[in-house]
């Protein structure tokens, strides 16, 4: 695998040249040039109806202070190997087949304590908010890792439109259902559909984003199109992809890995190098486009100093 050199990367910045790159990938990628385009005006699309920023809506985007400076990943590297059981277990299976999922129209259901239920689009939850770029570690559970560049607004912002009731205590999350288009649905390598949850304080930190791009493009279908969550501080399985429910509860929700494997997988997730996984070592991590498991896991994946206090006298080898 070719591994690009720090210098054709720059770093927190989305250049014309990245952008060029990412669409001349995304052209070799077919498995991603079925994806619809989000409702609404947010992205243009490029003359094969695919969905592009244009320049406007790219020198719009904010760059975020929250953004970590460390190389980033290629678009290749991140939309080439992923996690998506919707649609098969392999790490290729879902650039193979999620371009099989209809995400033109989508709606996301709005439910529970919350002021303002309803059926929400894209645009309707998102496009208050200035989009920003928040270039963020990401950190699964079977310790590859990645530095990839979003883009989204808070939750936070979006829940605050929302209007949580002052019992809420929990959100929870549920992807799209439809095993017609999406084949690993048709087997039952989990219970479908997939259901993710944060406490409401983990929902509202500032970090936890909800992402409908990357590098400056819309989300492809393998990445969780067209919007997904993305809380960097935990492992991956968190960040729930391609969302059609939101639910402010009072009780915490079940979530999809702890259903299937309560001892492996907690409720909380969050990275911790000291907490082995009943399987193997959480101490390091192989960043994504290199062989060795060699890079040392930091604490909530180095966000600790914005998060830690949030789990302060919790013993965090039980809430795992
Ligand atoms: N709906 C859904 N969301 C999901 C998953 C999944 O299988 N289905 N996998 C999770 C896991 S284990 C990881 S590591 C990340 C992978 O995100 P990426 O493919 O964009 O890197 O998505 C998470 N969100
Ligand atoms: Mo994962």
């Amino acid at each position: 695998m070719l591994i690009k050199k720090s210098g054709e990367i720059k770093e927190s910045e989305i250049t014309p040249e990245s952008v060029y790159n990412s669409r001349r990938n995304f052209l070799r990628a077919g498995a991603v040039g079925a994806m619809g385009a989000l409702a609404g005006g947010l992205w243009a699309r490029d003359s094969f109806g695919r969905p592009v920023m244009t320049q406007a809506e790219l020198a719009g985007i904010v760059k975020s202070p929250l953004s970590t400076d460390e190389e980033q990943n290629s678009w290749e590297q991140i939309t080439g190997y992923n996690n998506f059981y919707e649609f098969g277990m392999g790490k290729d299976d879902p650039a193979r087949y999620a371009h099989e999922m209809n995400i033109d129209p989508w709606s996301v259901k709005v439910e529970g304590m919350v002021g303002k239920p309803g059926d929400y689009s894209v645009d309707d939850l998102i496009k208050p908010n200035k989009l920003e770029e928040r270039i963020y570690r990401f950190r699964c559970v079977e310790a590859w890792s990645a530095v990839i560049p979003w883009v989204g607004a808070p939750l936070k912002d979006v829940l605050e439109r929302l209007q949580p009731e002052s019992g809420a205590k929990y959100v929870a999350f549920e992807t799209l259902n439809r095993p017609d288009e999406m084949r690993g649905q048709r087997t039952r390598s989990l219970q479908w559909p997939y259901i993710e949850g944060l406490r409401l304080d983990e929902a509202m930190h500032p970090l936890t984003l909800l992402a409908v791009g990357l590098y400056g493009r819309a989300l492809p279908n393998q990445n969780g199109a067209p919007i997904r969550l993305i809380v960097p501080w935990k492992y991956g399985y968190k960040s729930i992809k391609s969302i059609v429910n939101i639910k402010l509860t009072k009780d915490e929700p079940p979530t999809s890995w702890n259903v299937a494997n309560a001892r492996e997988y907690g409720f909380y997730s969050n990275v911790n190098p000291e907490v082995s996984h009943p399987r193997w070592s959480q101490a390091t991590e192989r960043p994504l486009g290199g062989f060795l498991k060699n890079k040392k896991t930091l604490m909530f994946n180095g966000y600790a100093d914005q998060v830690a206090a949030m789990y302060d006298g919790m013993d965090l080898s039980k809430y795992h």
